[in-house]
């Protein structure tokens, strides 16, 4: 039988279970119901999938390609269901089989093929890009394992490997016939004009697609993944001798180039293999890419105008030196002219100005593995030098080949993340190039996708949305604004704090049954969720966590406002200050938790394995949203968006995208405290200016002793003597010198809880004003400023 649109989603999923999964549904477990619904919804994908991938080869419109290291996805069932308007009909066809929705859901494997913000920023992207109806194509790698899973051993972060291809997953096919030859090393052969590049290892890339299907089905792209394999899986020689070991290792070898994601956010670790995953990607991506246009429209110097390339930071960087070698040494073209066509079509992306992470790599490493690739880079440079008088932001110096500056030069713009990002781009990282090429440099401000971050996470709101202003919200989120009247409307603020209430009340239960973890759903459920560094500042929290309970332990009959203090994020498994930041926040919640004398004021917890799944258990349940990071220090923040979005006004500094949100909600709906970064610039050249904060601020001074004395690591007293003296000492992210207004901030917080219907109206507020964060918004900024792209469905 052929299954159609009309066909029921019950009807589907049995067939599915029968003839995809051979079971009866009496036999069939969890995972075969997960499947079989999946399977059902995926047929409806398909069929979008078709029609949009017809369109694009009908009208010859460009096409845009988001090429990412990661792809923070998660889960995609729920995601599918929401997108296609199925929610009643999947539970109510499951409740005829008896079974329960959101335990089938939760059966699915979380993909967490990203470390933070800059994959989760391009999972949102894929969405907004199918939802808008502009042609793209996702390309990354298809990791085996992602992210790993984290858990707590005496508070301490123990990291174990994820495998979330274990379980059956639903979304992907397999495209045997889509293989790419990648080779590394080698020499180069140079007989007068022709240059050829004759690799000494090859591996192959196969292609792995999953649709991304955009609201209400109307469009869906393509996320294409690579996966490494053998070229000749096995050495039948070796076997024959007896050596079963070297007979696997080819395939060994090559599955190894997609085994694993780094684990790293925001630094960067130099290391071969890595530099081996990205040319491993862009190789496959370029490729496929030229294929593409080949079989369309045949001649390459149409590719700018057919052709839209997006790096996502420095790591496809590759793609600038592999196109020009591609185009001048394989397709003849000048070398010029290559150089031209290559940036007329590449634009590049930039989400952190930390210098730890601007990538480089060592220039017998690059040339060890990409000989042919180091000398086009030594030419760009080289042509490029001619009108670059200083080049202190030279791609080629300290024997290095520097990704950023490479970048820059071969894209025809560059884009920051936030508005202040993007300014401050252009007066640190990249002063000089931007000097050399003002128009640049152009700023699109992250956006978070609005199915995934409000409809589908937080669906008692959305419903309410939707019964006040309609629908059309879902894919026109300026549209919120039209709640601004109801928010005058005492009644109307009750509902919307009956449902903040009720997604406390349903987070609590699941901490408790999920974690032993306690939560009285009246207290404020106070945020932090983000990966773990010393810039994001999680230790600023704990402070003034610490410091509070030390007041409240001194005046225990006083009024305090009740606080959760909500903290999940993972740390880079090489990142030891991080760690030890993990390992005093548990420490600091079993000595505070414990507390009689204070827990019905002040809990602490900090949730295990951190991942999108979970971000979207907190995110409708927070009251406060914490952003207190460095000032100049976070590029954008897109958390920062979907608390807003959902009702949790922020606590936080100038920075990144805080700066505009506190421009949309009103200052008046924004904690605001600490230094700018200008401010933040000029302390640090102020001698000891930590000591002279600990001074001013005796409750500073007397949590910092505190933790110095051992009390939340009795039987190690010095356990965080790292952290303290380097508190005491560089404090190089100024977490004491903000510490006195974070303080004055929390005590502001404290107050405004208090005020019911005034906190209501200050949530609701948030909610009404942060349409401008949806992806949707931010692609098109990118399809207007950057790829000149259309949208299929408009026309
Ligand atoms: C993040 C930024 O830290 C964050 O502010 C921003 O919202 C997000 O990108 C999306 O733009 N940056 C990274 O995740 C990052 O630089 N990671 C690379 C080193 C892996």
């Amino acid at each position: 039988m052929i299954h159609t649109k009309t066909t029921p989603l019950r009807d589907s999923i049995l067939r599915h279970l029968t003839y995809s999964f051979g079971k009866d549904p009496e036999h069939a477990i969890l995972e075969d119901w997960r499947m079989a619904l999946s399977f059902a919804v995926r047929d409806r994908i398909v069929d979008a999938w078709f029609k949009a991938t017809q369109k694009t080869y009908e009208t010859g419109a460009k096409r845009v390609y988001y090429l990412s290291m990661e792809f923070l996805i998660g889960r995609l069932l729920e995601d599918g269901i929401v997108n296609l308007e199925l929610v009643d009909e999947a539970k109510s066809a499951l409740a005829e089989y008896g079974k329960d929705y959101h335990e089938v859901l939760n059966d699915e494997p979380d993909a967490a093929l990203g470390n933070g913000g800059l994959g989760r920023l391009a999972a949102c992207f894929l969405e907004s890009l199918s939802t808008i109806g502009c042609p793209a194509h996702g390309y990354g790698i298809r990791y085996e394992h992602g992210l790993f899973r984290q858990s707590f051993v005496d508070g301490r972060q123990v990291e174990m490997p994820e495998h979330w291809l274990e379980q059956r997953h639903a979304w992907e096919f397999e495209r045997p016939e889509v293989r790419y030859r990648i080779g590394f090393g080698g020499h180069v052969d140079t007989r007068g004009e022709t240059v050829r590049w004759y690799p000494s290892e090859e591996v192959e890339a196969e292609a792995y697609d999953t649709p991304v299907v955009g609201w209400k089905g109307r469009w869906a792209n393509t996320l294409r993944l690579w996966s490494g394999r053998a070229i000749h899986p096995f050495d039948l020689d070796a076997f024959n001798h007896g050596d079963y070991t070297r007979a696997a290792a080819p395939e060994a070898l090559a599955r190894t180039i997609s085994r694993v994601l780094y684990p790293d956010d925001t630094t960067e670790q130099g290391k071969e293999l890595r530099l081996k995953q990205e040319y491993f990607l862009t190789g496959a991506a370029l490729r496929d890419i030229l294929r593409r246009f080949n079989n369309q429209f045949g001649d390459l110097r149409r590719l700018p105008e057919k052709v839209s390339i997006q790096l996502n930071d420095t790591h496809p960087a590759i793609a600038g030196p592999e196109l020009v070698r591609i185009l001048h040494d394989e397709r003849g073209l000048s070398f010029q002219e290559s150089v031209e066509i290559a940036r007329g079509t590449l634009s590049y992306t930039n989400h952190t100005l930390l210098p730890e992470a601007l990538e480089t790599w060592g220039e017998g490493l690059f040339g060890k593995l990409l000989p042919r690739h180091l000398q086009i880079v030594d030419q760009i440079d080289h042509e490029h030098a001619k009108n670059f008088p200083k080049r202190t932001q030279s791609m080629r110096s300290d024997n290095l080949v520097k990704m950023g500056p490479l970048s820059f030069v071969m894209a025809h713009h560059v884009n920051g993340v936030s508005a202040l990002h993007t300014e401050l781009m252009k007066t640190t990282v990249f002063e000089e190039l931007h000097n050399l090429h003002p128009e640049r440099i152009v700023n699109q401000t992250n956006g978070v996708t609005p199915r995934r971050w409000l409809l589908a996470c937080n669906p008692r709101l959305a419903g309410l949305i939707t019964s006040s202003i309609g629908e059309d919200w879902v894919d026109d989120l300026g549209q919120l604004s039209k709640l601004e009247p109801f928010v005058e409307d005492a009644g109307w603020l009750d509902k919307y704090s009956t449902i903040k209430r009720s997604n406390k009340v349903e987070l609590s239960n699941w901490m408790s049954s999920a974690h032993g973890i306690h939560a009285d759903p009246d207290m404020l459920f106070d945020v932090q969720i983000k990966r773990l560094h010393e810039y994001k500042r999680q230790h600023l929290n704990i402070l003034e966590t610490i410091a509070h309970w030390l007041e409240i332990r001194d005046n225990p009959n006083a009024d305090w406002t009740p606080r959760l203090k909500l903290f999940a994020g993972k740390a880079a498994p090489g990142y030891f200050f991080a760690k030890d930041i993990i390992r005093l926040i548990n420490d600091a919640a079993a000595v505070i938790n414990s507390d009689p004398m204070t827990s019905k004021f002040l809990k602490i917890a900090f949730l295990p394995n951190y991942n999108v799944t979970l971000a979207e258990r907190l995110v409708p349940a927070a009251d406060l949203s914490e952003q207190i990071s460095t000032a100049g220090k976070e590029a954008s923040g897109t958390g920062n968006m979907k608390f807003a979005l959902n009702g949790a006004p922020t606590v936080g500094t100038l920075d990144g995208a805080n700066v505009e949100i506190r421009e949309h909600v009103g200052a008046e709906n924004f904690f605001l405290f600490g230094m700018t970064a200008e401010q933040v610039m000029e302390r640090r050249t102020t001698e000891a200016h930590a000591r002279k904060a600990i001074e001013a601020d005796p409750r500073l001074k007397r949590a910092l002793d505190e933790i110095r004395a051992g009390r939340f690591s009795p039987s190690e007293p010095g356990r965080y003597e790292g952290i303290v003296s380097n508190l005491e000492g560089a404090d190089y992210f100024l977490v004491c010198s903000d510490f006195t207004d974070y303080w004055r901030a929390q005590r502001e917080v404290d107050a405004s809880f208090k005020d019911t219907l005034g906190w209501a109206r200050m949530a609701a507020l948030n909610t009404a004003r942060s349409g401008w964060f949806s992806s949707d918004r931010t692609i098109r900024g990118y399809m207007n400023d950057i790829w000149k792209a259309e949208s299929l469905l408009e026309k």
